[in-house]
């Protein structure tokens, strides 16, 4: 161990709570331009380690639906949280955070923050009096046995939770609910449910490799991601891979940051992935560029996609739907399929179209039929869950005795059984489309949903058609917000319940992309009147059951702590080489994997176990057997609509923050110069974008990085300002997802708009 100079350290801390020093230190750490950056040595702290200046160090990780899922460590001085960084140890963190990461301090601190259960006279009227925690869980406990008294179910009470903190323990919100009883949850997922689906119809699962042997690929194709500004840490795998001489390709519509960083870049006509990828492979057929012996081997119905690839795909054609020049296809198929190993990470913005599942497929093929699947530095990389074998403790509740709900698998869906039933096991949750949420409470019926809980997500800000989701609160007798900030959903909320950040509550942290694993410590006391979620739930269950006896299962006390420590089973221990969870207190502890490639015995988890490029599950599924082309939406407007993720926020969170307003006051719409010119916008203007859907009100930004027939908006709340991109944003479906995450995905990209000066 090497302890930086107390005096160093000291510095850096004092530094870390001043708002103008956080932005100079960013600077000149680089963090701005999305690089990672370790502040402090790596070895230089321990758990739990006091230091001469009474600093003392806890671990930490980043909950956020990020990638990245950062391992950090924090540095707390008279219950204070001064200074974060991320943690050495963690090759994938490797001691740098991200801007949003190094803002935290001021995200727990801010005085922005809910700071005790609040009732509000008046949806968005503004007028919010301070309740106790006693009041708010009486009034919401009485509300609950109401709607129980006059439906017969809880079918009336919804829950809505996405990603706000992926927390092994904060699964203990759907816990919550089902120790009510059985009741009304939004399902799947507005994230990533397309690719989802297609690589399960593949390849059984969707599994990617370790992102740490980036370095091994020769060739890399970045399509329709933007880890530049999404994915900070994966940038210097990507970077290792081009200094050992790998190429990499960026496949966007918008020419991003990630883009700038590449060797080559493709400008693509959004939603036409499937053409371009189609046309890829139909070139590598022809060339006999494939790996003949990995197809025969290890797959099935290559010989049906080759044919399709013959009879209905060509080169020429593929450039006409895609705009990507022929001598560009077939220059960068010929590269790919000669590169060994060569590897696609297929971004979740890709797949956010009405074709999203096709393309996924059609990108898994070219993979696979090149003999990059199974390969470490190869690999159809999307994300994995291999390390998320938790005990799901504080999720798996049982329902009170004698709870009705929705009828179960015997019954036909979306029937009610009224009569009493059998018995709970015939009994479900009604699930309804996530993606869906406004239309589907509009349309609910026998009962009606008359009271939703939204908890790690914000419905008002992430979710589509927001003019239909203002309608759709209407019809709701309660609303109840879990949060930290008063967002926009908060606004249209009843009552509002503080929650804790990361740094006031334990917990345990997987990521979707690497392979490690994060403690979270509780490092220091609740702000103000906080509660983490599992504790919200047991003060409910508490009022609830002096109010009715037995009308909820959850615990009426819990030890975070201990909780945390049931999540944990043989498996997680063996798989990261632990005996206790306590091991993670010197550390983040990474699966012992036994390649960093998915699928390197060749065994596929798919019927046949082998990859299927024709899969009969996925025609059982309602689509294409094999990869074949599906058409994009029919232009509904002028001009396409992007609207994807920002590097000061991630979602509604932290550009809220005066930190980051301090540098990005306001949004942006980017306009090509040619679009901007026949309206008459010039750079700077304030302008209207405007849909069947709503209109937003924002400067616009000329740019030739976007195509002459797009605009770009990035979706993200700025605290007093109007703005919300859900203004024009629909809730049309995506081709796939419904088969694994229960609901289809959601076309966010295949939006349409117009723009006029304001
Ligand atoms: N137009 C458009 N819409 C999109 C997208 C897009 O690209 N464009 N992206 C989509 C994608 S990929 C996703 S993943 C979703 C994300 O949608 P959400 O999951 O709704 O997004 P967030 O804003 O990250 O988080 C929601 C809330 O959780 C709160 N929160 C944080 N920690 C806790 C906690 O411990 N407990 C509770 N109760 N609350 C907490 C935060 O303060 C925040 O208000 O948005 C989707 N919507
Ligand atoms: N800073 C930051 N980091 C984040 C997030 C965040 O909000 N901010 N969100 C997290 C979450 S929940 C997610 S899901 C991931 C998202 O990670 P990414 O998938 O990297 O991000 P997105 O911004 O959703 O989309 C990536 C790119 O897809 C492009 N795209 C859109 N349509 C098409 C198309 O038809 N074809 C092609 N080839 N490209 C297309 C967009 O132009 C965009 O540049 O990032 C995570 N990390
Ligand atoms: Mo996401």
């Amino acid at each position: 161990m090497s302890p930086m100079t107390k005096q160093a350290m000291e510095r850096i801390l004092e530094n870390s709570v001043s708002r103008r020093s956080f932005l100079s230190r960013l600077l000149a750490t680089g963090a701005l331009a999305g690089l990672p950056c370790g502040l402090l040595r790596p070895g230089t702290a321990e758990a739990g380690q006091v230091w001469e200046g009474g600093y003392q160090t806890f671990r930490n990780a980043c909950p956020r639906n990020c990638y990245d899922t950062c391992s950090i460590i924090s540095y707390v001085k008279d219950g204070v949280v001064k200074f974060v960084e991320g943690a050495p140890e963690s090759s994938f963190t490797r001691g740098g955070l991200c801007v949003k990461g190094n803002s935290y301090v001021r995200r727990v601190y801010s005085p922005d923050r809910i700071k005790y259960p609040m009732e509000q006279q008046g949806r968005g009227s503004g007028n919010w009096k301070r309740l106790s925690w006693d009041q708010a869980m009486d009034k919401i406990a009485r509300k609950i046995l109401d709607i129980k008294e006059r439906d017969g179910s809880l079918l009336g009470l919804a829950l809505t939770k996405y990603s706000g903190n992926f927390g092994i323990t904060n699964y203990g919100v759907e816990g919550m609910m089902s120790s009510l009883g059985y009741t009304t949850r939004m399902v799947g997922t507005p994230c990533w449910p397309a690719g989802i689906d297609a690589q399960n119809f593949d390849m059984g699962s969707m599994w990617c490799n370790d992102p740490e042997d980036l370095p091994q690929a020769r060739y890399v194709i970045v399509w329709g991601a933007n880890p530049a500004w999404c994915s900070v840490h994966s940038m210097k795998f990507l970077y290792a891979a081009q200094e050992a001489g790998a190429k990499m390709v960026v496949v966007d519509p918008v020419f991003t940051q990630t883009a700038a960083k590449a060797d080559e870049y493709v400008e693509i006509r959004a939603g036409e992935d499937c053409a371009l990828a189609l046309g890829l492979c139909r070139h590598i057929l022809d060339r006999g560029l494939y790996d003949r012996e990995w197809v025969t081997a290890h797959s099935v119905g290559f010989d049906d996609f080759a044919a399709y690839l013959r009879d209905n795909v060509t080169v020429e054609w593929a450039a006409g739907k895609s705009g990507v020049p022929i001598a560009q296809i077939k220059a960068l198929a010929e590269e790919f399929a000669q590169a060994r190993p060569a590897t696609i990470w297929i971004g979740y913005g890709m797949q956010r179209h009405v074709n999203g599942g096709a393309a996924v497929r059609v990108l898994d093929a070219l993979v696979a039929m090149t003999g990059n699947v199974g390969k470490p530095g190869g690999g159809a990389r999307y994300g994995h869950l291999q390390t998320w074998g938790f005990n799901y403790h504080a999720m798996l509740q049982k329902p009170p005795e004698g709870s009705k709900g929705w009828l179960g698998a015997s019954g036909p869906k979306g029937e009610f059984d009224v009569s009493g039933g059998a018995g709970n096991a015939k009994y479900a949750d009604r699930a309804l489309n996530i993606n869906k949420t406004a239309q589907e409470i509009l349309d609910a019926k026998d009962p009606p949903i008359r009271m939703l809980w939204v908890a790690c997500k914000n419905v008002l800000s992430q979710d589509f058609d927001r003019p239909k989701m203002l309608k759709a609160f209407d019809k709701l007798e309660m609303v109840v917000a879990v949060d930290q900030f008063f967002n926009q959903t908060v606004e249209q909320a009843d009552i509002v319940l503080p929650v804790t950040t990361l740094f006031e509550d334990w917990t345990v942290n997987a990521s979707y992309w690497h392979y490690w694993l994060s403690l979270n410590e509780q490092a220091i006391k609740p702000l103000h009147e906080a509660k983490s979620d599992i504790q919200i739930a047991a003060a409910l269950s508490r009022r609830m059951n002096e109010l009715a006896p037995g009308s909820c299962t959850f615990a009426t006390e819990i030890d975070s702590k201990d909780w945390m420590a049931r999540e944990f089973n043989k498996d997680i221990y063996d798989l990261f080489g632990l005996s206790s969870w306590e091991d993670l207190r010197k550390g983040p502890a990474k699966a012992k994997l036994a390649s960093s490639a998915s699928w390197a015995d060749g065994k596929f988890a798919t019927p046949s176990k082998k990859y299927e490029f024709r899969s009969d599950l996925c025609a059982k599924n309602g689509h294409d057997a094999l990869p074949m082309y599906k058409e994009g939406r029919a232009p509904y407007d002028k001009l396409r609509l992007l609207t994807p993720h920002h590097k000061f926020a991630i979602h509604s969170q932290f550009q809220n923050l005066d930190w980051m307003a301090d540098f990005n006051p306001a949004p942006f719409v980017y306009i090509h110069p040619r679009a901007a010119a026949q309206r008459g916008i010039a750079d700077g203007d304030m302008v209207r974008v405007f849909n069947k859907v709503g209109e937003v009100r924002l400067a616009a930004r000329l740019t030739s990085d976007v195509p002459p027939d797009t605009l770009l908006m990035y979706e993200t709340w700025y605290k007093g300002l109007a703005f919300n991109c859900q203004n024009l944003v629909d809730d049309t479906s995506a081709d796939m997802g419904a088969y694994k995450t229960g609901a289809p995905g959601v076309a966010i990209h295949d939006q349409f708009a117009d723009v006029a000066r304001a």
